[in-house]
């Protein structure tokens, strides 16, 4: 029982003020997921996905890590074996409750890529339609954040730890997002025993061994002492 494998989702994000996407008046239910969460939403209406990840990326810069990042980032300095952490979750809240080695499979806010050669810089705090790759100069800058048809990041390596994982904890994700809605099935494969915890069962609910319903910030507490 040495190798823990995480994944979170916006529910562990939600009591420190960022809102989730699928709740009821989540992001979801004031946008549409094709105009502000697609490469083809992104090239019919630029300026509209930049508003919406620029309100993101003010909303980010308030919050705090919650008691519940606070206690995965205990769980990685204490405990013995491995402790992989994946979030779906664009914002940083895991490494400022002091977590180490977080796998953004979403991608993160705080990153800019160039739709044109794929460079990488750090993000202003505001993007606009017009701003220039600093390696190429094209006007091709985007968020660094992983839209539906495509590839998430890191897959190789996430595969590769779910392949040996003892213990599977999700945390506040829906399971209606794949690849991540498939981990636990990868984890099953693999033997390990898994965990959701989440205000209510998800999607996938029915797969996991154990489930423990509540608020993150009090769930995972628990959970990892
Ligand atoms: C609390 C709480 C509290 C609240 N305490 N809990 C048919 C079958 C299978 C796949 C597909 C399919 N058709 C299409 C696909 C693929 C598609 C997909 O999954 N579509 C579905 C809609 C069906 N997926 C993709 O396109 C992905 N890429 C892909 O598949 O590439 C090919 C591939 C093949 C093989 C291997 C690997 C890859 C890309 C998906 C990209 C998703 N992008 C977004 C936006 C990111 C940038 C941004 O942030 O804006 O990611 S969408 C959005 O959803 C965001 C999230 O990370 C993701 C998941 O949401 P999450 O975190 O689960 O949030 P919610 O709101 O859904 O849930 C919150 C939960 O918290 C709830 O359960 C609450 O109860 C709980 N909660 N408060 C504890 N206090």
């Amino acid at each position: 029982m040495n190798n823990i494998v995480i994944l979170t989702g916006a529910g562990i994000s939600a009591e420190s003020g960022l809102g989730t996407f699928r709740d009821a008046g989540g992001l979801w239910a004031q946008h549409r997921i094709e105009d502000v969460a697609t490469p083809e939403g992104f090239a019919r209406d630029p300026d509209l996905v930049h508003a919406f990840y620029n309100a993101r990326r003010a909303n980010a810069a308030g919050a705090r890590p919650n008691a519940a990042h606070h206690a995965l980032a205990r769980l990685q300095r204490e405990w013995r074996g491995s402790v992989t952490l994946i979030t779906q979750n664009v914002d940083d809240l895991h490494e400022q409750g002091g977590s180490g080695d977080v796998m953004h499979m979403h991608g993160t806010l705080a990153g800019a890529v160039c739709g044109q050669c794929q460079h990488r810089w750090p993000a202003p705090q505001e993007m606009a339609t017009d701003d220039t790759c600093p390696a190429c100069h094209a006007p091709a800058t985007r968020p660094d954040v992983v839209w539906f048809g495509e590839m998430p990041y890191d897959m190789d390596i996430i595969y590769d730890r779910l392949a040996m994982v003892d213990i599977f904890a999700a945390i506040g994700t829906s399971g209606q997002v794949y690849p991540a809605a498939g981990f636990v099935q990868e984890a099953r494969r693999a033997g390990a025993h898994t965990v959701e915890l989440n205000l209510e069962s998800s999607g996938v609910g029915g797969l996991f061994d154990e489930t423990r319903l509540g608020p993150a910030s009090q769930s995972v507490p628990l959970w990892v002492t």
